[in-house]
């Protein structure tokens, strides 16, 4: 059958409903085996003029399944992107509560800030040249799907790519870090590290991750605005969150992000 405004209306109030009431869906290949990943992004567009509706603004992107550690973690294999709206930030430093989330996870990924428009096919250098700032990031990942697992890759971009929430740490100008692939990424937790990778862990190098979003974007006819905030994708597995915890991630030469979980 056909795929039809109707159904992508459907699936993504579907989404969109589960998010709002924390309750965990079958994966969406359950009950639409033809669910394709053309027809996945237009549901995960869907679902976010949902959100512009209700008053959030877009603010960038996040790439996904990156690395090889994030795509051997959840069995899939191709890079993905999702939406970042205003109301995904939680600022520094903060406390982030777990009541009202369904089961959330986090990761450290390298966040970029663009300063021009970026569109097509971009070479590393136009990538870098495009960009403004360069930081460390925590993003806090939270599936609408049963138990975290056992989606297949149209389920998890129409899930806007699991986006929950993000903290955006410290940065520098681009100009002072042009090369990304040997810095190193720590997580910790309570101040103890729990995983560590070097930026090439990331499409053998960051850079290589904003070209890969500005042309997925290119599929799907959409251009990257100057000024956007980009999630590269997680350097490490993510890690489930427990309350009474303080996480935090480094990056070598631009500094720190951490976020603290009441008990
Ligand atoms: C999919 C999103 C992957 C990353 O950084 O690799 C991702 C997921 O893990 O549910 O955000
Ligand atoms: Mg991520």
């Amino acid at each position: 059958m056909p795929h039809t405004t109707d159904q992508i209306a459907r699936l993504s109030q579907q989404l969109h409903m589960a998010r709002i009431s924390r309750t965990e869906q079958d994966p969406l290949t359950t009950q639409n085996p033809d669910l394709n990943l053309e027809m996945a992004y237009k549901i995960q567009a869907h679902g976010i003029q949902i959100r512009q509706s209700e008053g959030e603004k877009v603010v960038g992107y996040k790439m996904g399944l990156t690395s090889k550690a994030k795509m051997e973690q959840m069995g899939l294999h191709q890079p993905i992107f999702g939406v970042l709206t205003n109301k995904m930030e939680v600022s520094n430093k903060s406390e982030f509560h777990l009541s009202d989330k369904i089961h959330p996870k986090t990761e450290p990924e390298i966040f970029l800030i663009t300063k021009t428009e970026l569109s097509g096919k971009i070479s590393t250098a136009e990538a870098f040249a495009g960009c403004k700032d360069v930081g460390i990031a925590l993003e806090i990942l939270d599936s609408r799907f049963k138990g975290f697992q056992y989606f297949a890759l149209p389920d998890v971009v129409a899930d806007n790519a699991s986006s929950a929430f993000f903290v955006l740490g410290d940065r520098r100008p681009a100009e002072q870090v042009p090369s990304l692939k040997e810095l190193n990424i720590q997580m910790a937790v309570n101040g103890i590290e729990v995983a560590q990778a070097s930026g090439s862990a990331v499409l053998g190098d960051p850079w290589l991750s904003l070209c890969a979003l500005v042309d997925l974007l290119a599929q799907n006819n959409k251009t990257l605005p100057a000024g956007s905030i980009v999630l590269t994708g997680a350097a490490t597995t993510a890690i489930t969150l427990e309350p009474g915890t303080s996480v935090s991630a480094h990056l070598e030469k631009i500094g720190s992000v951490s976020f603290t979980i009441p008990r």
